[in-house]
C-alpha cells in the first residue's frame, strides 16, 4: 500500500453561489472514476443542477499520506429537533466546551453564519472558551479536505452501516471529515447539521464521545446548516491547525465501531 494517491475534488456553483464540493483520495485506475462521479454529483444536488463545475486533481506521494482510524459512531435518537439541540448541548458541556460558546455556534448556524445570513462554504472557527469567532473569512471559513477511506475500510463502513439503515453520503463523508478535525489536538469538539433541506441530521464529535449523530437538528426544508470547530484559543497556531485541516493528507484505513 505504498502508492501514490490522487486527491481530487470538485466545487461546483449554481446562481452565482456555493452549491456543492466533495472529493475523494484514489489510486490511479479509480481517477477517471471518482472524477465522473464528483461531476455527476454536481449535476444531481437536491439544491439544483451546478452551472460551474471545478476539479481539481494533485498527485500525493506516498511520504505525504498519513493513515488513521475513524471515530466510533453511534445514534442518539430525538422526537424532534428541538429535543436534538437540547441534547447535543449537554454532550458538548459534558466535553468541556463552554455554555457561551455552544449558544454562539448553534445561533449562528441556525441563523445562517455567511454574512449574507445563508449557510458557510466551510466551518466556522470558535473559542471554546469565549464564543468567539476566529476563521478569517466569515463566508469561506475553514474548509476540512484532503481526506478518505481506503477501499477495503470504505466497503467495511458501508456494510456496518448498511446494517443501520445509514449507508449513505452524508453519513460517510461527515464521519470522515469529523474524524479528521478531531485528529487534531486543538480541537476539543465539532457540531454540525447540514444545509441540505431534505437532510435534518447532524452531529456532536469529540475524541471522548467519538461521532454521534442525532436523526433531527433542524426543521425539514431549511437550508441554514453549518458546522463549528470548538478550538482551545489560548496559544492557538491558527495557520498551523488550517494547514493541517485543508492540506494534510488522512487516510482511514480503519473503521471504528458503528453502533
Ligand atoms: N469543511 C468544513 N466545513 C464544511 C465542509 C468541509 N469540507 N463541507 C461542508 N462544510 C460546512 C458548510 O458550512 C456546510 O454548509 C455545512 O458544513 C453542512 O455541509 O446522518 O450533509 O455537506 O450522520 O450539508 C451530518 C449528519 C450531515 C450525517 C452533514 O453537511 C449523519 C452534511 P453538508
Ligand atoms: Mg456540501
Ligand atoms: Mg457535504
Ligand atoms: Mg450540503
Amino acid at each position: 500500500m505504498d502508492e501514490s494517491l490522487y486527491s481530487v475534488r470538485m466545487h461546483s456553483r449554481r446562481e452565482n453561489r456555493h452549491l456543492s464540493g466533495a472529493e475523494r483520495l484514489v489510486g490511479p485506475a479509480d481517477l477517471e472514476t471518482a472524477a465522473a462521479a464528483l461531476v455527476l454529483r454536481a449535476l444531481e444536488h437536491p439544491r439544483g443542477r451546478a452551472e460551474e463545475i471545478r476539479l481539481a486533481v494533485d498527485l500525493v506521494p506516498p511520504s505525504a499520506i498519513r493513515r488513521g482510524r475513524l471515530l466510533d459512531l453511534r445514534t442518539y435518537r430525538v422526537r424532534n429537533y428541538q429535543q436534538g439541540r437540547r441534547a447535543a448541548r449537554r454532550l458538548l458541556l459534558d466535553v468541556g466546551v463552554a455554555e457561551a460558546a455552544v449558544t454562539s455556534a448553534m445561533d449562528w448556524i441556525a441563523q445562517g453564519a455567511a454574512p449574507d445570513g445563508r449557510a458557510m462554504r466551510g466551518a466556522m472557527l470558535i473559542d471554546a472558551e469565549s464564543g468567539a469567532r476566529l476563521e478569517d473569512d466569515p463566508a469561506r471559513g475553514v474548509r476540512a479536505s484532503r481526506m478518505d477511506l481506503t477501499a477495503t475500510a470504505e466497503a467495511e463502513l458501508r456494510a456496518r452501516l448498511g446494517e443501520q439503515g445509514l449507508d449513505n453520503p452524508h453519513v460517510r463523508e461527515a464521519l470522515v471529515l469529523a474524524s479528521k478535525v478531531l485528529a487534531v489536538p486543538e480541537v476539543l469538539a465539532e457540531l454540525c447539521w447540514s444545509d441540505d433541506p431534505d437532510y435534518t441530521a447532524g452531529y456532536v464529535a469529540s475524541r471522548e464521545l467519538g461521532y454521534v449523530r442525532f436523526p433531527q437538528l433542524k426543521p425539514l426544508g431549511e437550508e441554514r446548516g453549518g458546522r463549528a470547530f470548538f478550538v482551545c484559543g489560548a496559544g492557538l497556531d491558527q495557520a498551523g491547525l488550517i494547514a493541517f485541516l485543508e492540506y494534510a493528507v488522512l487516510l482511514f484505513d480503519r473503521i471504528g465501531t458503528i453502533g
